[in-house]
């Protein structure tokens, strides 16, 4: 696979190539732990990506390995620039901006894959299971650490891992802060695929080609369904954004708006009311 460099940036990597965009975090000397830059990079990245409609699929994964040979997804947020009020930017505001981030790749109406390998852990594994697809290496390890380490994500990272997993699992991995090999989050339905380490990247791209082979308003509109029943009054609004997409596209809605610019009655009467 041959990707072009999309953009630089400082804390990640950028990468676009066949339909796939490509999001590595790149600071692997921290377990590739976020601060607020790193996530504004990624949430600017998901954005371009976002709006660029050769893109259908992203990536989202770690740099490794470090020196020492240990892989990281991401260790979460980056503790040592942790203030009172979270973490804190190059301005000396506290930030939580990570949240953001995982809305937008829950929203974003293109698939997102999780490449995992080494650690995906406390706010590093919340994104993961943000992700629509988790591809696992055989190296990675999950797990929470929240109540360990002075910090918890009540909100997608408990709740959305819960509808992934079960109510007990989800609470035995918050409460008691284990760390879960491959094996073990593929039995608990956390991961879809589990790879050899050397074999992560293509078996992601594969997926992704695969998926850039379907039809696009169809993954789409399915994504939203997936997500509908869970975010409430967001949910239906992806949802109905995407029926009205649709309708848009049709001989009937622009008839209405055609009406309007010629300045006469639109005329429906040649649209059936099915059934
Ligand atoms: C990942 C772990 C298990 C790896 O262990 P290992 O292999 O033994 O390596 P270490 O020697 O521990 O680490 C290597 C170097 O990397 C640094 N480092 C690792 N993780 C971090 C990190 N998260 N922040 C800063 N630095 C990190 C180490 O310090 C070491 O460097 P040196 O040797 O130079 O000191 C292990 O490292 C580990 O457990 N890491 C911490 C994981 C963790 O607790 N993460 C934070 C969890 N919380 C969040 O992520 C909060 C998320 C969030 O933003 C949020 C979201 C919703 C609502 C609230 C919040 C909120 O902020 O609270």
């Amino acid at each position: 696979m041959e990707w072009k460099n999309a953009r630089e940036f400082e804390d990640i990597l950028y990468h676009k190539g066949e339909g796939i965009a490509k999001v590595t975090i790149n600071r692997p000397e921290r377990r590739n732990a976020f601060r607020p830059k790193t996530v504004q990079e990624m949430y600017e990245a998901f954005l371009d990506a976002r709006e660029d409609p050769t893109i259908g699929v992203i990536l989202l994964t770690g740099a490794g390995p470090h020196t020492d040979g240990k892989y990281a997804f991401c260790s979460g947020g980056d503790q040592k620039i942790r203030g009172q009020a979270g973490y804190v930017d190059e301005g000396g505001v506290p930030r939580l901006n990570v949240l953001d981030l995982q809305k937008l790749i829950r929203s974003i109406p293109k698939v997102v894959i999780a490449l995992v390998s080494g650690y995906a852990i406390g706010g590093g594994h919340v994104l993961h299971v943000v992700c629509d697809l988790t591809i696992a290496a055989d190296n990675a390890i999950f797990g929470q650490t929240g109540p360990m380490v002075g910090s918890f994500d009540g909100g997608l990272g408990a709740s959305y891992l819960a509808r992934i997993v079960g109510q007990k699992k989800a609470r035995e991995i918050w409460y008691l802060c284990r760390q879960y090999n491959a094996e073990e989050a593929m039995e608990m339905g956390l991961v879809n695929k589990v790879v050899p380490i050397d074999q992560l990247e293509a078996e992601g791209f594969q997926w992704g080609r695969e998926i850039m082979e379907k039809s696009p308003l169809a993954i789409r509109s399915l994504k939203s369904a997936f997500n509908a029943e869970l975010d409430g009054q967001m949910g239906i609004q992806e949802l109905s954004g995407n029926a009205t997409l649709l309708y848009y596209l049709s001989e009937e809605g622009s008839e209405g708006k055609n009406a309007f610019i010629e300045k006469r009655k639109p005329d429906f009467s040649k649209y059936p009311w099915l059934p």
